[in-house]
């Protein structure tokens, strides 16, 4: 990498500052001081990026083209800075200069283009593909307004806008030269050309500008960029857009005006879809364009483009493309299909039915005509196919057009060349449930890829005294290759190592203590257990589970202030979907519950309540490493993957979980010692569903501990809340308990108490804390790209630092 010392850097920043501002430095705000950091930077890596975009087209590698609605990258400033090597004399610069270097970092916005899990991870990948050498492309969505901005008022949740472009962003580049029109709307039909081929016409269609903002993905230490191409809704500058009405202009700009708040539940509205065709319709042009530059023959696109889906969202993709080799390049059925085919892969996100997209065939037809034909075409085509080789039964059901609907999912998996899930139980869900028909007319499309998380994001760097800790104990190739970090386990019985990674993490936990003394005014003992759960709020993650156990520890202390318990922090961190009002009512219960534990004197400060409002990325960095409990507690066979239980995992916290999603493999890896498992397993939730033999309302009535605990929602026992203390009742007892809870709770209450006894002996735990910390590097999402890159997108990564 190219050198750069403490001294120019300190010349460079205060000249760039003056020029711009016209002031000296040390007179800027730290938002100004930000800025002109980010030129700077900007400065000293544009030439790697011009540098790669260059080999790119001189090479002709081939590409990997993640579509994903969402990514969620978190601050830049931190990542550029490691990964480039300048972390350490920028760090020593500003200080020197006299400016607060945490103070800087914390005025870059955190960018909020996604809901959770999902996005997070489009964006670990994007840090992994640069960091092992895949020439990945991120295309996602500009959104002018991020997800909303989360307040708590009187304990309920309020939506306010997040509007994170409010000042300059130094990191994207506005592509104007390189925006493309998307077309929507209008009346086609296909005309008779003169040599007698079919081409379809267009007639009062809405055209769009689709313009690219690039965003560079810095590759650890390797003089890799990439790029992260976020699209914006704009009105086409021609002489006709002159004549536009205002109707119109507000048309085109609430196309990427906002994110859809949902994370899993799928909502039919034509602005969504709007949304899902124009970047399907931007990224798919912006493809063809860079493969026509090629000059190379059609039938060799998959050899130059791999296209991968995050989950259904852009699933049009696959008939854009169709639709471009067709009716612009040509091609025939046949020959686009397959070179589709050869192209495309999905990844699914979600075992829930109310998830999965199905959008109305009529919406299709009037917003996109000419996409909603291709449809038809494939649809009627896997019938005819099907039903010579398997029956029409297996044709029909797994066709992607049903009661007038179009089933993304069915769509998905039938034009791509894989599918995978994201834990291995996921997968197996999916290949002998959710999709086993498509399991048997397609037995070697499914793949498992279990998720990652980058540990340079949340190791590195939000756990700066941890990575020093391991540089100092098994040396720095960790960093490099996290599945070194499994050395950490000969340590296991080294006292000093244990005590200094007991000094680690009391060191974050003050760091977190802090901040919830200055911005939230409640006072938590660091040296309490803090328990962690950070997630979406959704009933089938269960933050109502533990909703009861606080309130059955909170009664019991109130009953006897000596009982033995272990001191415990709850942490909360979690919004909820505007439109979910039961999410919504348990957010009040938290909070409600929360003010009269922190404030009643009887119980003598043995539960703190913490929810966090507003979670983000940047919350996550300072919680995670703070964590002494993991909580991953989803009714089994309904969390997909979960990517917080690795981050928490990472960072020395133990889990305590049901089996579910990546925590079997979490399970597997630490031993049954160093994880608190309970709760029924997924094939056990199976059968008791499918039994009918259910009953709630017999448990509340015989069991006297839930009894009391549910109790307590309506008796008073929690003055803050009102009717949803009586409407979550019943949900468990009158609604008959959907997601289980009272039958998994005594076995998660005697995980807890286990929790409580193994805590107390501090060296112990913290054994089980470095197992859990050595353990982890398997779960690095460089691994995970690694996977992909072989076994899906077939391109071969230049790994000689990384061997999987
Ligand atoms: C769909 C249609 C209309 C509006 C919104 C949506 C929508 C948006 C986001 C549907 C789903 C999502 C997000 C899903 C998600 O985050 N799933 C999580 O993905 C993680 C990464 O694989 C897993 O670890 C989690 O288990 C899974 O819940």
């Amino acid at each position: 990498m190219k050198p750069m010392d403490v001294e120019t850097f300190k010349e460079v920043y205060k000249k760039r500052f003056e020029d711009v501002y016209a002031i000296q430095y040390h007179m800027g705000s730290t938002l100004e001081q930000f800025q002109v950091l980010g030129q700077v930077l900007r400065g000293y890596y544009t030439d790697y990026w011009i540098e790669n975009n260059q080999e790119k087209i001189d090479n002709q590698d081939k590409q990997v083209y993640y579509f994903s609605m969402e990514f969620l990258p978190g601050r830049q400033l931190k990542t550029y800075l490691l990964n480039l090597d300048v972390y350490d004399t920028v760090k020593t610069g500003l200080t020197d200069l006299g400016l607060d270097f945490d103070k800087i970092v914390e005025a870059e916005v955190d960018p909020a283009l996604g809901n959770g899990g999902l996005g997070r991870l489009a964006s670990c990948f994007m840090d992994s593909m640069a960091s092992t050498h895949v020439y990945g492309n991120g295309c996602g969505i500009r959104y002018q307004y991020g997800l909303f901005k989360q307040k708590f008022i009187d304990g309920y949740q309020i939506e306010l806008p997040e509007n994170w472009l409010r000042n300059p962003n130094p990191w994207e580049v506005r592509k104007e030269s390189k925006s493309v029109i998307v077309r929507f709307g209008g009346n086609v039909w296909l005309e008779e050309q003169k040599d007698g081929k079919l081409k379809p016409k267009y007639e009062h269609t809405f055209d769009v500008l689709a313009v690219p903002y690039d965003t560079p993905q810095i590759g650890y230490r390797n003089g890799v960029v990439n790029n992260l191409r976020l699209f914006s809704a704009e009105i086409p500058y021609d002489e006709e857009s002159k004549y536009i009405t205002s109707e119109q202009r507000q048309e085109v700009n609430s196309i990427t005006e906002v994110l859809y708040p949902d994370d899993s539940n799928y909502e039919g509205r034509l602005l969504r879809l709007k949304q899902e065709y124009f970047l399907s319709s931007a990224g798919i042009q912006t493809i063809v364009r860079y493969f026509k530059n090629l000059k190379l023959p059609w039938t060799r696109f998959p050899e130059k483009v791999a296209i991968h889906i995050n989950d259904t969202h852009p699933t049009l993709c696959i008939p854009e493309l169709m639709r471009i080799l067709l009716d612009e390049e040509d091609l025939t059925w046949e020959q686009a299909w397959n070179i589709s085919k050869k192209t495309f892969s999905y990844t699914n996100h979600t075992i829930l039915q109310e998830a999965m997209e199905r959008w109305p065939v009529y919406m299709i037809e009037s917003l996109i005509p000419r996409i909603a034909q291709i449809i038809y075409e494939i649809n009627a085509r896997h019938i005819r196919n099907k039903t010579e080789l398997y029956g029409s039964e297996l044709a029909y059901k797994t066709a992607p057009i049903q009661d007038d609907q179009v089933l993304m999912a069915n769509l998905a998996i039938i034009s791509s060349h894989s599918v995978n899930g994201v834990a291995k139980l996921h997968t197996e869900i999916l290949e002998r449930y959710t999709l086993s028909d498509f399991k048997t007319i397609y037995p070697f499309r499914f793949n498992n890829k279990t998720n990652g998380v980058t540990h340079r994001r949340w190791v590195q760097l939000a756990n700066e005294p941890l990575s020093q800790l391991l540089d100092k104990t098994i040396g720095e190739e960790w960093r490099f290759q996290p599945k070194e970090m499994r050395l950490l386990r000969s340590y296991i019985d080294d006292e000093s190592v244990l005590d200094q990674l007991q000094q680690v993490k009391l060191t974050n936990k003050k760091r977190f203590a802090k901040f919830v003394s200055e911005q939230m005014n409640i006072e938590i003992d660091p040296h309490a257990m803090f328990d962690v759960q950070i997630k979406r709020l959704h009933a089938y993650k269960r933050q109502l589970l533990q909703v009861m156990h606080i309130i059955d520890r909170y009664l019991q202390l109130r009953d006897n202030p000596e009982a033995k318990l272990a001191k415990r922090v709850f942490v909360f961190g979690a919004k909820a979907a505007p439109s979910y009002y039961y999410a919504k009512q348990i957010i009040k219960l938290i909070n409600a519950l929360a003010d009269l534990v922190n404030n009643d004197p009887r119980i003598n400060d043995m539960i703190k309540i913490v929810f966090v409002e507003n979670y983000s990325v940047s919350l996550a960095e300072l919680i995670i490493p703070a964590a002494d409990l993991s909580e991953q507690i989803s009714l089994a066979g309904k969390e997909a993957s979960g990517t917080s239980n690795m981050k928490l995992m990472a960072n020395g916290a133990l889990t305590i979980a049901t089996l579910d999603g990546a925590n079997v493999e979490i399970s597997n890896l630490v031993g049954p010692d160093d994880i608190f498992l309970f709760g029924m397993k997924a094939d056990e939730v199976q059968v008791l569903r499918d039994s009918h033999a259910y009953n709630a309302r017999d448990i509340y009535e015989r069991d006297p501990q839930i009894q009391r605990i549910l109790n307590s929602l309506i008796d008073g026992t929690i003055p803050g809340i009102k009717s949803e203390g009586i409407d979550i009742f019943n949900s468990l007892v009158t609604d008959n308990d959907e997601y289980f809870l009272l039958k998994d709770y005594h076995s998660f209450y005697q995980a807890q108490m286990k929790v409580d006894i193994n805590y107390a002996n501090k060296k112990s735990w913290t054994q089980k804390s470095l197992i859990n910390i050595a353990q982890s590097g398997k779960f690095s999402a460089d691994y995970t790209i690694l996977r992909y890159a072989s076994d899906i997108w077939n391109v071969a990564p230049e790994t000689e630092v990384l061997q999987q």
